[in-house]
């Protein structure tokens, strides 16, 4: 399958995922989906046979709240099953709605608390440069979530120890869970903001997977952190979902979940 193909059928499995374990979150879902299939199935160096090898790139999702995009795209990668999806959110799986302690191979964190993992990263990524390691770093956070302070902290600190192997992506769908993200908090001039910090910053249409990957691979090219902004849509790919923060929440029934997989051309 090629990357299209393959962020089509993620789409599909996600919409089937809510609803048939009636967990929420659908709408962040899909807004991330380009973004981890373009890491996932581009650039990223990984082994989901090995999937704790140490010179292993590391993605940290930090909205939580979208693990079930993060669980799926690891599974059609390889790392486990499609059919142990269907366990997300249930008692005692692995496949808690926000990653947690147990969460299955190929999660690098814990995640829910909106802020962290920018911070996270960048401690991860001073520690392996200081013992002359390769790996790369991938952090993904919500336009929301960028509101926290912590976010900050670590750009400024990031971008001091000019850490060119973190990369961080800005799933910018101008929405969050109560209301439009611009009006929340002054984020824009955003692209201006994360350079005037001193990362390498671009801005890119966030569901086209040729230049998520053209971006992805900037990463390292610089003497600085690589900022990706990327501009998205909550609810990608289902047009009655797009733009419709309803589906922050909403659990889709089975005839909405039928015609998602028609305008997904999955047979
Ligand atoms: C520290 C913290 N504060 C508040 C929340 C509650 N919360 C969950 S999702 C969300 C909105 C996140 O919006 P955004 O980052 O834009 O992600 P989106 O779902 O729009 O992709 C909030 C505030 C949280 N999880 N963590």
């Amino acid at each position: 399958m090629n990357q299209r193909t393959t962020a089509a059928h993620i789409r599909y499995t996600l919409c089937d995922i809510s609803s048939q374990t009636k967990t929420p979150h659908l709408g962040s879902c899909l807004s991330c989906v380009d973004i981890l299939t373009a890491l996932y199935f581009g650039v990223m160096n990984i082994d989901p046979s090995e999937p704790k090898k140490s010179e292993r790139d590391y993605f940290l999702l930090g909205k939580g709240h979208a693990a079930s995009a993060l669980y799926t795209t690891l599974a059609y990668r390889g790392y486990f099953s499609v059919e142990s999806l269907y366990q997300h959110g249930q008692t005692g799986s692995q496949f808690e709605e926000h990653p947690g302690v147990n969460a299955p191979n190929g999660v690098e964190t814990v995640s829910g608390s909106l802020g962290h993992a920018l911070s996270l990263a960048t401690g991860m990524a001073v520690s392996c440069r200081l013992q002359n390691r390769t790996n790369r770093f991938y952090v993904l956070m919500g336009d929301g979530e960028i509101n926290e302070g912590t976010v900050w902290e670590a750009a400024m600190f990031a971008a001091g120890k000019k850490l060119s192997n973190l990369t961080t992506i800005v799933d910018f769908n101008k929405l969050q869970g109560t209301g439009e993200s611009c009006n929340i908090m002054h984020l824009e001039p955003l692209e201006a903001k994360w350079q005037s910090f001193g990362w390498h910053t671009v801005r890119v249409n966030g569901h086209d997977l040729d230049a998520l990957n053209n971006a992805l691979a900037l990463a390292g090219t610089v003497d600085k952190p690589l900022c990706i902004i990327a501009d998205t849509v909550k609810g990608k790919g289902i047009s009655f979902m797009e733009n419709d923060n309803n589906w922050h929440y909403r659990i889709p029934t089975e005839e909405e979940v039928a015609a998602a997989k028609e305008e997904l051309g999955i047979s």
